[in-house]
């Protein structure tokens, strides 16, 4: 989502805003801005759009001062503009935020009512407003922000600067990262310590609740309830380096590429290959008597934790109940004591799957977290953290974040079903063996990426693309279909390939393909049953399977892709790369920006 970065410098401070701008461009953004504060007072530069956009302005317009405040917007209240973009200045105090402000508009009533104008139709511009007036009232900055923030609700990382006081960043965060730097004399603020990479690597993340006091000699973190604390001081050890994309036209297709090595760095922390064994971080009698697991997720995350399902079901006999975040929290879901609830993130900061999971915390359940960030919120809060080590994740588009969580997921479902009595040695044994490969045949299905590519053609002028799947196939139906939807923006339904005749199949004609995910096991003969449904209806096909499934069903079909022979459990993992090849080509083939597709934002803070 949107970013921070904040700089008190030893010298001019603009260029490194911007730079740390850049390494958090990734999150998506529709607008960006920077406030300064020199000898004349503040300076701000805003503008829409790309950073470029505000590089121009500042090259036409240069910015000086060593303390600034930076930000990229990704518009919840108001439209995406310059007048809406950050910071927000009013009279003495600059700020930015991340996040929602949900009690805004009384405040922003009450102060109107007191005759105070606003420029802006954001929630953020109560802030500016609220901490002006504690200044104009007579209160040092430190203390307006302290009696600011307990009157906001909702979810917010803040950075402020004072027009007064060149020596002084104030910042606070509830409900949405934020990342301290400490540097030679110099002090930093950012949404994460990737966006301070370049700056330092001695980095402390706040707790929920903190704000932070910083002045160039010296940081002073406090509490919710304003009590100095300490928070860890640890390396960050990133480099910016790990923002760049290296030889790739796209950081999507980098990040497509390095999923072998990061699920084999993954499966690493979770596999005794040696001795057939899964190796979760929880002892067995921890997990003996789940009797049921929820599964809460969104996005991607949402189907890597549907084709869990599969497994878990099938290996660890254990009840499964799935659900979209902002559905789950609101549905008054009945949850039982010894349950564990398991929830899946990339980022460990999205909004609606955090508030999930503190509501199941609150329901007595047992809180699992499959994240990739491990000093997230979610990896803090949850009782069981299970992390993937797929690096940072830049494309807006999650690629190897989820074929990661898939293989740890695979691993956890083992590790289940051992604790429940239900998996023999030689089982267990086996599931490793095949996991083990998934990463060579992953490798196996990336060097099919010139064939993958010559199908982009056949799918890039749809207006509609439907993708089938059966089984663990289904999920990645859908998952193929919000890859499309993500960064082609064609209009792609996944379905259950058995649904199809159900209603779907209404929609198919000529101008429809239709992309039939097969590898051969127990479920082929009935998905190709539904695939040939489709085709006697005019429908174009193209079938993706292995070369005893194209022998048996590639007849006819518009287009077929080989993939490499995988074991069904692996399936999922191998079948990511083509889901994903073919969306990457698409949107290549169609011009659009592949690393950060329009109105998307990386990981989603708001509710
Ligand atoms: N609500 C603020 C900030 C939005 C945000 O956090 N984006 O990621 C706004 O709309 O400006």
């Amino acid at each position: 989502m949107c970013g921070i970065v904040g700089i008190l410098g030893r010298g001019e401070v603009a260029a490194r805003l911007v730079a740390g701008l850049r390494r958090l461009e990734y999150r998506g953004y529709d607008s960006a801005g920077i406030c300064l504060v020199g000898s004349d007072g503040f300076v701000r530069r805003r503008a829409e759009g790309k950073l470029a956009n505000l590089e121009a302005r500042l090259a036409a317009e240069p910015a000086h001062g060593a303390s600034g405040i930076a930000h990229t917007r990704w518009a919840t209240h108001g439209r995406p503009s310059e007048v809406n973009a950050h910071p927000h200045i009013v009279g003495d105090v600059a700020v930015v935020h991340n996040g929602i402000i949900e009690n805004f508009r009384p405040l922003r009533e009450a102060l109107e009512a007191e005759g105070r104008v606003f420029t802006s139709e954001t929630d953020t511009e109560v802030i500016a407003h609220l901490v002006a007036r504690e200044l104009e009232r007579g209160h040092p900055p430190v203390a307006a922000v302290q009696a600011v923030l307990p009157q906001l609700h909702g979810a917010f990382a803040l950075a402020l600067l004072f027009r007064n006081e060149p020596d002084l960043l104030i910042g606070a965060r509830l409900g949405a990262p934020l990342t301290v730097g400490f540097g030679d004399g110099e002090a930093y603020l950012g949404s994460d310590a990737l966006a301070l990479a370049d700056l330092t690597q001695e980095v402390s993340y706040l707790e929920d609740g903190d704000w932070v006091i910083l002045r160039r000699g010296a940081v002073e973190i406090r509490d919710r309830e304003n009590r100095p604390v300490t928070r860890p001081r640890i390396r960050s050890g990133l480099s910016g380096a790990l923002v760049e994309k290296g030889n790739y036209r796209h950081f999507m297709l980098k990040e497509i590429h390095e999923q072998p090595l990061v699920v084999a760095q993954t499966l690493q922390s979770y596999l005794k290959p040696l001795d057939g064994q899964v190796a979760l971080p929880i002892p067995d009698a921890r997990l003996e008597n789940v009797g049921r697991v929820t599964i809460v997720a969104c996005g991607t995350s949402f189907y890597a934790g549907m084709v869990a399902r599969y497994w878990l079901e099938r290996f660890a006999r254990v009840a499964v109940d799935i659900d979209v975040a902002s559905e789950f929290r609101y549905r008054e879901p009945v949850l039982e004591p010894g349950g564990l609830a398991l929830f899946i993130s990339q980022s460990g900061e999205t909004a609606d799957t955090l508030a999930a999971l503190r509501h199941a915390r609150a329901e007595g359940q047992t809180i699992a977290a499959v994240v990739n960030v491990p000093t997230s919120s979610m990896a803090r809060e949850a009782d069981i953290l299970l992390p993937t080590h797929a690096g940072p994740e830049i494309g807006v588009a999650s690629t190897k974040a989820f074929t990661c969580q898939l293989a740890v997921l695979a691993a956890l479902a083992a590790n289940l079903a051992r604790a429940r009595g239900r998996l023999s040695r030689e089982e267990e044994r086996e599931i490793v063996t095949h996991l083990a490969e998934a990463p060579a045949a992953m490798n196996a299905a990336l060097a099919l990426d010139p064939a993958i590519a010559a199908l982009a053609p056949l799918v890039a002028p749809a207006r509609d693309v439907l993708y089938l799947g059966r089984g663990p196939d289904y999920p990645m139906a859908l998952e193929g279909a919000l890859k499309l939807k993500e960064i082609s923006y064609i209009h792609a339904e996944g379905y259950a390939a058995g649904e199809m005749k159900h209603g779907p199949i209404a929609l198919i004609d000529e101008a429809v393909p239709v992309i039939v995910l097969a590898p051969s096991g127990p479920l082929f003969e009935k998905t190709v049953s539904n695939m040939q449904e489709v085709r006697a209806r005019g429908g174009k096909v193209i079938l993706i399977s292995d070369r005893e499934g194209l022998a048996a069903a590639g007849d006819g079909c518009l287009a077929t892709l080989e993939m490499p022979r995988t074991h069904p459990l692996i399936a999922p993992l191998v079948y990511a790369v083509p889901v994903q090849l073919l969306a990457y080509h698409v949107a290549v083939a169609k011009g659009t920006d592949v690393d950060q597709p329009r109105n998307l934002a990386k990981s989603v803070t708001v509710e």
